[in-house]
């Protein structure tokens, strides 16, 4: 009777599972939630801003489909007071360090990935009490002033620090 009831609920999981998620689907973080113009904007997230604080780092990935590079000149949110294009560069005395940036290329047939620790989206003012699984409206604009919006779901934030916590020196407020 015992082992009857521990087999009985496994194997309803596992038909759930095969009913719901077909085999032949892509991952649905690899697919693109917005494109314009040749360029697919993937996995985009915001870290939720560590206790009290407004400022956070938002991460996606663009690719570009078409046969001539494509440059992110801007991007901004109706939830945020202000967001910069950030990256973590060498200095001349061998540091990194967080800088804002005019622009970030995304080479033809290539990709830009925006990920902690390199390239990012540095979100100042963000709106109070956002929670992960909460939704924030993302603008980029790219140079051929052509512009997207998309939803970027707030997540958790592993480190519990925002970009740059560890190289101030190149955090221009
Ligand atoms: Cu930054």
């Amino acid at each position: 009777m015992k082992s009857v009831l521990r087999v009985l609920p496994l194997s309803l999981a596992m038909f759930s599972l095969t009913a719901c998620e077909p085999a032949k689907a892509p991952p649905a973080a690899m697919l693109p939630v917005a494109q314009i113009d040749g360029i697919d904007i993937s996995e985009p997230r915001l870290r939720l801003p560590p206790g009290g604080r407004d400022v956070t780092a938002a991460y996606l990935t663009l690719t570009n489909n078409q046969d001539v590079p494509r440059k992110l000149v801007g991007a901004e949110s109706p939830d945020a007071a202000r967001i910069e294009l950030h990256a973590h560069l060498t200095g001349a005395d061998g540091v990194k360090q967080m800088r804002q940036v005019n622009e970030v290329v995304i080479p033809a047939k290539g990709t830009a990935v925006l990920a902690p620790g390199g390239l990012h989206l540095m979100v100042f003012g963000i709106k109070p009490d956002v929670k992960p699984g909460d939704q924030i409206k993302i603008t980029l604009t790219f140079d051929n002033a052509r512009r997207v919006s998309f939803p970027t779901p707030v997540v958790e934030n592993p480190s519990q620090s925002v970009e740059g916590d560890k190289a101030h020196g190149g955090h221009q407020h």
